[in-house]
């Protein structure tokens, strides 16, 4: 099986995982206790109009900060204290709904609180290659999505025999290992900075929370469900 870690776009036609640790993929693994699905939108515009023709919740974010008019923001927190009946989550965010794009591969989505499971996940059903996707900020590298794969890459190569694994996914496997450095790393992260100053400290709290969840979501016909 061949292992790598790549930014942005997959090299995998096999399996990709794709990572957004803070928070889009947080989000979506969190939502799916509480949702039966999430249809995640590239824009507020679309957003409103699929909750107008099906219904649901609308969650997003723009800049971080909740869209005017939408429930609930792209804030794993919020979603835990939802109270709602609804069965579908509409949701928009800047990047981790947009790397869903064009992704020849079956897509599931990791991030530090399932990394134990996706990496399971991936190993079960991949036939050749796994590529673990950082989705980095608007075309930057993040450091929470490279600490975050670390761990992903860690359980992909527990659960496989044989494996090649590429430099960069060595890397990071190594840099994820000591978890107050990887906490540290995603307070003082680009991305970890912003969200504190927008008062978002609880995500991050949560976001960093090692293997919290069994949850591992599947990207299919345009929608995420569970695997
Ligand atoms: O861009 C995204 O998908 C978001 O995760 C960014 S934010 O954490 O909501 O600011």
């Amino acid at each position: 099986m061949k292992v790598t870690l790549s930014f942005e776009t997959t090299t995998s036609e096999d399996v990709s995982i794709i990572v957004d640790a803070l928070r889009a993929s947080s989000t979506m693994t969190l939502a799916l206790d509480k949702f039966e699905k999430i249809i995640p939108c590239f824009s507020a515009k679309e957003a409103l109009k699929i909750k107008d023709e099906t219904g649901g919740v609308l969650a997003g974010e723009r800049k971080g900060k909740k869209i005017d008019g939408f429930d609930i923001g792209n804030s794993p927190t919020d979603i835990e204290e939802l109270k709602t009946c609804e069965k579908t989550l509409i949701l928009t965010t800047t990047n981790g709904t947009r790397i869903l794009e064009n992704m020849n591969s079956t897509v599931l989505v990791g991030c530090l609180i399932n990394a134990k499971a996706v990496g399971s996940a991936s190993a079960t059903i991949a036939q050749n290659h796994i590529d673990v996707v950082m989705a980095g900020v608007k075309g930057q590298f993040a450091l929470e999505d490279f600490l975050s794969s670390g761990e992903i890459l860690y359980w992909i190569c527990q659960n496989l025999d044989d494996y090649e694994i590429n430099d960069l996914a060595k890397a990071a496997i190594i840099a994820s290992r000591d978890y107050n450095s990887l906490k540290a790393g995603f307070y003082n992260s680009r991305t970890g900075k912003r969200l504190s100053s927008l008062g978002y400290k609880k995500d991050i709290n949560l976001c960093c929370k090692k293997n919290i969840s069994e949850n591992v979501a599947i990207y299919k016909n345009q929608e995420l469900k569970l695997i």
